[in-house]
């Protein structure tokens, strides 16, 4: 305990507090930060996780087979998207508030959307630009143009490939791959689908999968490679456009494999609580009923993109929202006009925190009440500020009070994943008009991202209590909201 000088100011209560605040300040300001939780992201990781949603692009033969899975013997002469423009897909993305777009670039029946050396199966057999076309090299300036990022799908399943099936595709592959990122990249994110048809009696591939990540981290070193099991992400376990409720970022990795070798959905829907890597979950899912352009199909209505944004971004995922172009190779304008109602939607739904300006006080802080890490920082969105308790501190509690009432239906929480995902479980109260306290929610995992829909209720107080947590929770947001674009259905 630091000892205090004896002088005449101590006997002025003046002088007491000065001289407790100097004490305070010092002891304070050598409180040093948590020490990080387990599985981490890196800041590669990070920096994709914030982007949170993205715009995914199926693409190629079967926009005009209307197929979903080619079977790699499509003619080349079939390939004619002659109005094409990558800029429109940009345009339309950025005002969906997309920070990325990912391009099927070749997809399972082998066809590469670029002039490539590896396969005669490509946009240089077709007749579209006379074989000179190369829809990579026009997606990748449009993305430079609209300050979007560029990812890539490539399907490890070959369908035309002649090597498919022995010892040398992998290093046909790991090529494709080299070639990709080396002339278009560095890309933000390498899509890498387990799907395989191939069947019991199918062509069956032993895939070399440290030399395919090897392949683009050489050109892209901060890509997210995403898989089963990721390294960089993983898939959510389904496609209709939701992550667990309960949804930790890091997964149990050891002894599975991408497609057959994968854990079971429902895992990967929920990950692994202290699992032994930083694999967050990544929810795909199309505008439509198909990944690819069918005529027949319309996009899905606006409460049906909300209902999947509360259920992705809503539950620590990042959302890569699939907008398939039409056999112009362009974005139809019913998916635009509908991804532009989404925006409108998303911008007034959480347009303004409603707990802005409340009071916030916290049973615990850590560094007795450090300045550094208090709760008022649950109110600022700048996200590298946060409340932290002391490591010892159970069951932390944070109380927002209000200058005046306020009506809410959406709680958003968010941990400060760059030292680990802690919260297992917590729950909400609300003070109403008259003083009393009332239950308001209760919820398991937090991580980058969580938003509660809650009863509407009107209120002067909202209470934060962490029932459990793996370490000593780090919060980084809390904000409430008022949606009434979005009426969840009324469970059975
Ligand atoms: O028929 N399928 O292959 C299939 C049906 C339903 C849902 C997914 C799939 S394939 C699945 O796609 C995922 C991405 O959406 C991942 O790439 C998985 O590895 C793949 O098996």
């Amino acid at each position: 305990m630091m000892s205090l000088p004896n002088c005449r100011l101590l006997r002025w209560p003046l002088g007491f507090a000065l001289m407790s605040l100097v004490v305070l300040f010092c002891g304070c300001r050598s409180v040093r930060p948590p020490e990080p939780f387990g599985a981490c992201p890196s800041p590669a990781q990070l920096q994709w996780q914030r982007m949170e949603m993205n715009m995914f692009c199926h693409f190629g033969p079967n926009t005009f087979t209307g197929r979903e899975w080619g079977d790699g013997r499509e003619p080349d002469s079939l390939f004619q998207p002659l109005a094409l423009d990558c800029r429109q897909w940009a345009a339309v993305a950025k005002a969906a508030g997309m920070r990325g777009i990912i391009l099927t670039a070749k997809h399972h029946d082998g066809y590469c959307l670029w002039p490539t050396r590896t396969s005669v199966h490509s946009v240089s057999a077709s007749p579209w630009r006379n074989g000179t076309g190369d829809v990579l090299s026009e997606l990748r300036r449009a993305c430079d143009a609209y300050g979007l990022s560029m990812g890539v799908y490539i399907s490890p399943w070959d369908r035309n490939h002649p090597a498919y099936g022995t010892s040398g595709y992998n290093d046909v592959f790991a090529a494709t791959l080299s070639e990709v990122h080396q002339a278009y990249g560095p890309l933000f994110e390498q899509w890498l689908d387990g799907a395989n048809g191939e069947g019991p009696d199918g062509k069956r591939q032993r895939y070399d999968w440290p030399l395919f990540h090897r392949s683009v981290y050489a050109f892209s070193p901060q890509a997210v490679i995403f898989s089963d099991v990721g390294p960089g992400c993983r898939w959510v376990g389904n496609e209709e456009g939701r992550a667990g409720e309960t949804c930790w970022s890091t997964l149990n990795t050891e002894g599975f494999a991408p497609g057959a070798e994968a854990p079971p959905t429902d895992t990967l829907g929920h990950g692994n609580c202290r699992g032994s890597h930083w694999v967050p979950a990544e929810v795909d899912v199309s505008i439509r009923p198909g990944w690819f352009y069918h005529d027949s199909e319309q996009p899905k209505s606006l409460q049906r993109l909300l209902e999947i944004y509360y259920a992705s971004v809503g539950r620590n995922a990042l959302l890569l929202l699939n907008v398939p172009p039409d056999r112009r190779g362009l974005i139809p304008a019913s998916d635009s006009l509908r991804l532009v109602e989404f925006r409108a939607a998303l911008d007034t739904i959480f347009g303004v925190d409603l707990a802005a300006g409340a009071m916030a006080e916290a049973s615990h802080v850590r560094g007795c009440k450090s300045a550094l890490y208090g709760p008022q920082h649950l109110l600022d969105t700048t996200y590298h500020n946060y409340w932290a308790v002391d490591d010892s501190a159970c069951s932390p509690v944070v109380t927002l009070s209000f200058p005046h009432l306020v009506t809410f239906n959406r709680v958003m929480l968010q941990e400060y994943i760059p030292l680990g995902q802690r919260v297992e479980s917590y729950h909400l109260d609300y003070q109403s008009a008259d003083g009393c306290w009332h239950p308001l929610a209760e919820a398991t995992t937090i991580g980058y991202k969580r938003i509660l829909l809650t009863p509407t209720v009107t209120a002067r107080a909202v209470r934060l209590t962490i029932d459990r947590s793996l370490a000593c929770p780090i919060i980084n947001r809390l904000a409430l909201f008022r949606d009434t674009v979005y009426t969840p259905p009324v469970s059975d």
